[in-house]
């Protein structure tokens, strides 16, 4: 193939959206009439015809499910109930799937005191507290709500820890480090109408929100982003919520770390201050460099991965053509842009963001390559629409304590051996 002529839009391989049709598979229209008229024939069509074109296919289920040729396409187990006292970590793979939504059944789950088995018909959420009217809901009393539906990315603020943590790089893969974050188009009743019914009373600053699983995870949150944002989701890609991620319902709050969307939502309590509750004064605090504590980080920050390539694949053809692919997401709003680099932040070229490039959601963005051969760093920086850039590894590093590993989001580099080896790296 006659490579002289690529036009590059920075080191190391990146290429032309329009030069990569045309280079990486021989496109044209004239090509492709020529293959059409040598290569296929009616004879050869009949000569291959595979046994599932000569007999009746077999029977269909009532709830489908994926192809059985897809099989390895699972979560990753971090920890199950109830061998770690009650936490139960899946993580998804990103790096299998495409576009921006996570499929129901491979979203990621994090359940601190295991999965609750709940009755939809003996499940009520109480509102209380600083209200005119204390109010119960029932399930089948909420289903009768005008819904709102939202295609939101939801994210652990430990995702990531790892990197954030460990001084010494380790080989882990995409899902491994990144795989406690998916997104969902979430449906259910903007908690507004709710709060509105009951009555919000002077003084009302803060909805305490607490799940129904043994242990009851509570969290705080201030009254006037609830107010803004905040949905009592109930649907989860068009069917109802599964039991992971919070059966019947869970509190959604569009950007906002993984832990204050709290599941099995069963309790608000509108309250004059926080309850500083075991999760918000311990694990999903911060602590600074100068070993001040941060508490309540609400959003998550802009961030971005290539899932492709990515940590444990291989690259079977050295000088090959690929498409750097991969996504990014901030809790402040929109991606803005995503820039890549092959040469490890030496040079950078603007990667295309695919539509829909949506409000607190995943964006797909992707990038033409032509691998040198060499061994190289591929980089991805995300900017999101308020002009926030994620950080390098070190400048993120240096605002925290050495042990601070919540809310990771400095720039992951992805190592390309000779050999076509990806693997976890440290820009
Ligand atoms: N009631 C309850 N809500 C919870 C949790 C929990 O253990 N119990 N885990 C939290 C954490 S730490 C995260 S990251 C998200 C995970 O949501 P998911 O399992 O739907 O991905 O739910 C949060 N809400
Ligand atoms: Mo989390």
């Amino acid at each position: 193939m006659k490579t002289s002529h690529l036009s590059y839009v920075a080191g190391g391989g990146l290429l032309d959206r329009r030069d990569f049709m045309k280079r990486a598979f021989g496109y044209s229209a004239a090509a492709a009439a020529a293959s059409a008229t040598s290569s296929v024939s009616a004879g050869t069509i009949a000569d291959r015809m595979p046994p599932w074109m000569t007999a009746l296919g077999g029977a269909d289920a009532a709830y489908g499910s994926p192809s059985a040729h897809e099989r390895e396409v699972q979560r990753l187990l971090k920890f199950d109930a109830p061998q770690t006292a009650g936490m139960t970590m899946w993580h998804t793979p990103l790096a299998a799937l495409q576009g921006i939504v996570t499929p129901s059944g491979l979203h990621y789950t994090v359940s601190h005191n295991g999965l609750p088995d709940i009755d939809p018909a003996r499940h009520e959420l109480l509102i209380h507290g600083l209200v005119r009217q204390p109010l119960r809901f029932s399930v089948e009393r909420l289903l009768r709500y005008p819904m709102v539906s939202r295609i939101r990315f939801l994210e652990c603020a430990g995702n990531t820890a790892f990197n954030a943590v460990s001084p010494l790089v380790e080989d882990h893969s995409c899902q491994e480090l990144f795989g406690q974050a998916s997104c969902s188009d979430w449906a259910g009743v903007p908690l507004s109408h709710l709060l509105n019914e009951a009555g919000l009373k002077d003084g009302a600053a803060w909805v305490i929100a607490e799940g129904a699983d043994g242990g009851s995870l509570t969290r705080s949150l201030p009254l006037d982003a609830v107010m803004k944002d905040a949905i009592v989701a109930l649907y989860q890609n068009g069917e109802r919520l599964r039991p992971s991620q919070g059966y019947p319902m869970r509190l959604f709050m569009p950007g906002w770390e993984g832990n204050l969307n709290v599941k099995w939502l069963h309790r608000l309590e509108i309250a004059a201050s926080p309850a500083y509750s075991k999760d918000e004064s311990g694990l999903y605090t911060q602590v600074l460099a100068d070993g001040r504590i941060q508490r309540f980080a609400f959003a998550m920050d802009v961030k971005s991965v290539i899932t492709h390539p990515s940590g444990g694949m291989v690259l079977p053809d050295p000088k090959g053509f690929y498409e750097i692919s991969g996504l990014a997401w901030s809790g402040h709003g929109r991606i803005a842009r995503v820039d890549v680099s092959a040469d490890g932040g030496k040079s950078w070229a603007e990667a295309t963001l695919h539509d829909p490039v949506l409000d607190r959601a995943f964006t797909r963005f992707s990038i033409p390559w032509r691998w040198t051969g060499a061994s190289t760093l591929l980089l991805s920086r995300a900017t999101d629409e308020h002009g926030r850039v994620q950080p390098a590894r070190k400048q993120w590093r240096n605002r925290y304590a050495a042990h601070s590993f919540n809310h990771y989001n400095a720039i992951q580099a992805w190592r390309v051996n000779r050999n076509g080896k990806v693997e976890n790296a440290y820009a």
